[in-house]
């Protein structure tokens, strides 16, 4: 074992007193978490596709701390950044009575993401998840407080959640449930779980992202949340989220491809009419969005094959479809959006297996 002397357990020192790292994917939600209750707590469940290439990396080194006030400092993409250090702390803060350690330690984290920052994915649910597991490993590897695998990854979605709700599904790899439903045994509001029994045709599926704007978005997602509050048409989509999920469960078990095409655009347009018939209302969705849809509609309806869309909160377009027509679909692209290839604003991505530790 290593003996560290008073001078080497500063801050600053080359020799953290000690380091942990996680790799996490985002995930794209196929029934959608729209609306929130304090502090956290979706108004209806939600389920999603883990994603494979769209991940965050990020490694926590840490020491005894050095003065009363915890010391954190956070650098993105090799850059210090002010704001997600500031964000960072308040967060850890907000931790203390779930690890209480972190009144202990200074921190110091390095992230980055696999996909190009202008990108428009949300980057929230990759971040937060890989943050939360680094967390958890530090409690595991000093504390042992954890008996099994499911626990360990019970706690590092809960803290997840309470970082960004989404990121609580990016736990399990290929698809998460958040939020209680009758239709699952063992679900909660507080953490996702892993859904076990998805057909093989959905295992391989695809998503091809069309990066339709990369810029900032003119709402956040933490204000379009708090919007469902008042928007006039909630309780109905409440309900609609429900019955959604339940009908697609089934559909995600049996590989009944049809349904969950049907579902899974209903609900993408569903969340951007919520935006729409919000008050304030507005609008996330471009024009580029809407003739990208449509495209989609019209090779479905000429080739039969089972390529869908969904949307995020944002004007991207996540194409949908079963590995054994990617051909197909390949050759859609470079016909019907050749502009969209050319510039390469597509990040072609697919169901993954979740988070993996990386050792440092
Ligand atoms: C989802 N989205 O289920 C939905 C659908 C975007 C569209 O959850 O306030 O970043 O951090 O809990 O998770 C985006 O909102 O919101 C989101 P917070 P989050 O993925």
């Amino acid at each position: 074992m290593m003996k560290y002397t008073n001078s080497d357990l500063h801050f600053d020192s080359e020799i953290p007193f000690g380091k942990v790292g996680w790799q996490s994917p985002s995930n794209i939600a196929l029934v959608k978490y729209w609306g929130k209750k304090p502090v956290q707590i979706p108004r209806n469940p939600s389920v999603s596709f883990t994603l494979s290439q769209a991940v965050t990396k990020t490694k926590l080194h840490f020491s005894p701390a050095q003065g009363k006030e915890m010391k954190l400092r956070f650098s993105f993409e090799g850059k210090q950044n002010a704001t997600f250090e500031k964000k960072t702390a308040i967060f850890f803060k907000s931790l203390l009575p779930l690890f209480p350690f972190i009144g202990q330690l200074d921190f110091e984290i390095f992230s980055e993401n696999s996909f190009p920052h202008s990108a428009g994915i949300a980057s929230s649910a990759s971040g937060m998840s890989a943050l939360a597991l680094c967390l958890c490993t530090i409690e595991k590897e000093y504390f042992s407080t954890f008996t099994d695998a499911d626990s360990f990854l019970k706690k590092a979605s809960f803290v997840a959640r309470l970082g960004s709700g989404s990121a609580c599904r990016s736990l399990y790899g290929g698809c998460a449930i958040w939020g209680e439903t009758t239709a699952m045994e063992n679900t909660s509001d507080l953490y996702g779980i892993p859904f076990n029994a998805l057909h093989p045709v959905f295992q391989t599926y695809r998503d091809t992202i069309l990066i339709v704007d990369a810029g900032a978005k003119k709402v956040s997602s933490r204000a379009g949340h708090s919007l469902m509050e008042t928007n006039p048409f909630a309780t109905a989509r409440f309900g609609q989220a429900k019955q959604h999920l339940t009908m697609l469960l089934k559909a995600l078990q049996t590989g009944d491809t049809e349904t969950f095409i049907r579902i899974t655009e209903s609900e993408a347009l569903t969340l951007h009419a919520m935006m729409m018939t919000s008050q304030p209302y507005y609008m996330l969705l471009k024009a580029a969005s809407v003739v990208i849809i449509e495209k989609v509609f019209a090779f479905r309806k000429r080739s039969g094959l089972p390529l869908s869309f969904t949307l995020d909160a944002g004007p991207n377009i996540h194409l949908l479809y079963p590995e054994n027509i990617e051909k197909e679909v390949t050759i859609f692209l470079q016909e019907e959006l050749p502009e969209w290839v050319k510039q390469g604003a597509i990040i072609y991505d697919k169901v993954g297996n979740g988070p993996e530790r990386m050792m440092l």
